[in-house]
């Protein structure tokens, strides 16, 4: 029932007189604070990559990677422009590097994860190793590991950036620091990590803390697509048709603690049946085409676009050609506070 306008007006009165003293009344706010289920102002959306390339390499004629220190193109969700937000928690962005430049070495309490969509020739250093970047390899900077890139190629190079920026942020325990050198200098070979950490092998006295970031951080493209070529000779899932998630072979946990990664098959004109998450999800497609609908949105994708799926919004994809897919969400931290809820539908 309406208040009754005498009411009304008091209240409005009351409203004011407590603002005074930074107070506010819970009953006007309650609803949208604890809401009956997820109830996200993020939208679905999907980025075509034939359309943003071309900006994506204009914005190579306005700036240097070392002006810029990251030349990017920030993906905002069209639900929270001005933001920088792919989802509440998540950061998307397109970054270039042309050949012969670097961007120097920083770091920050934030955590990335790159996905190189395009070009040959670019390298990541983390902590002082260096991998060359390949199409479709799936690559980690922990928090507070020192990184820098650079492009001794002949190509542009362009990747994914993820970032738990808007999760950092919420907590304001954001700190960075600019490295005195720009390029590190390697300290070990490149592929170390990966034969240390990541060949089903460890350090006799390695014991990772919870603290520790992951040693291993690069997920060869050809090793994600060995593993899927051969799981596809099974039936594949209903909701999901072949999916795994990448993890810290160390200790199986996520190789980020803020983001997960999976990487998902489908084959030629498979549909998934339809499957929400509280998880909030960033998907690039790294082959194949199709179709997908998130929500009551649909489109169609192809390689190297990206779509959203916004919290607790059904997602069902239908694959024309063979496909795989990456995507990326902050399902460890949703996991570990107890909040993850998933249906199948
Ligand atoms: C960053 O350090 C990178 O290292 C990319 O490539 C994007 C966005 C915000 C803050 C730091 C990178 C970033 C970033």
């Amino acid at each position: 029932m309406a208040a009754l306008p005498d009411t009304a007006a008091q209240r409005a009165e009351f409203y004011q007189r407590i603002s005074e003293h930074h107070m506010t009344p819970l009953w006007e706010v309650l609803g949208a604070l604890v809401p009956p289920r997820p109830s996200s102002p993020a939208l679905p959306a999907l980025w075509r990559y034939n359309n943003l390339r071309p900006h994506v390499l204009d914005a190579g004629h306005l700036i240097t990677a070392e002006e810029a220190e990251r030349r990017v193109l920030v993906l905002e969700n069209p639900g929270l422009r001005g933001q920088s937000c792919i989802t509440q928690s998540l950061y998307a962005g397109l970054q270039l590097i042309l050949p012969g430049e670097v961007a120097p070495a920083h770091r920050h309490t934030q955590s990335a994860l790159r996905l190189v969509m395009e070009g040959q020739g670019a390298y990541t250093a983390v902590d002082g190793e260096r991998t060359r970047m390949q199409r479709g390899d799936f690559i980690l900077t922990p928090a507070w590991t020192w990184h820098d890139h650079g492009n001794e190629g002949k190509e542009p190079v362009v990747w994914l950036d993820g970032l738990d920026i808007p999760l950092v942020r919420s907590f304001d325990a954001g700190f960075s620091e600019k490295s005195g050198i720009t390029t590190q200098i390697p300290e070990r070979p490149e592929g170390d990590a990966l034969a240390r950490y990541g060949s089903n092998l460890l350090p006799v006295d390695y014991a990772p803390t919870a603290a520790d970031p992951a040693r291993v951080f690069v997920y060869p493209f050809e090793k994600t697509c060995e593993a899927m070529r051969q799981i596809a000779r099974t039936t594949p899932d209903p909701h999901l048709g072949h999916k795994l998630r990448f993890v810290n072979p160390a200790t199986g946990a996520s190789p980020l603690p803020t983001m997960g990664a999976c990487v998902q098959r489908l084959p030629a004109g498979f549909e998934t049946r339809p499957v929400r998450a509280t998880d909030g999800t960033v998907v690039l497609c790294l082959e194949g085409h199709g179709h997908v609908s998130v929500g009551n949105q649909d489109w169609a994708f192809g390689e190297n676009d990206v779509f959203v799926v916004p919290s607790w919004h059904a997602l069902s994809l239908h694959a024309r050609s063979d496909t795989l897919l990456f995507s990326f969400s902050d399902r460890p931290v949703q996991q570990t506070l107890g909040l993850l809820r998933e249906e199948r539908l």
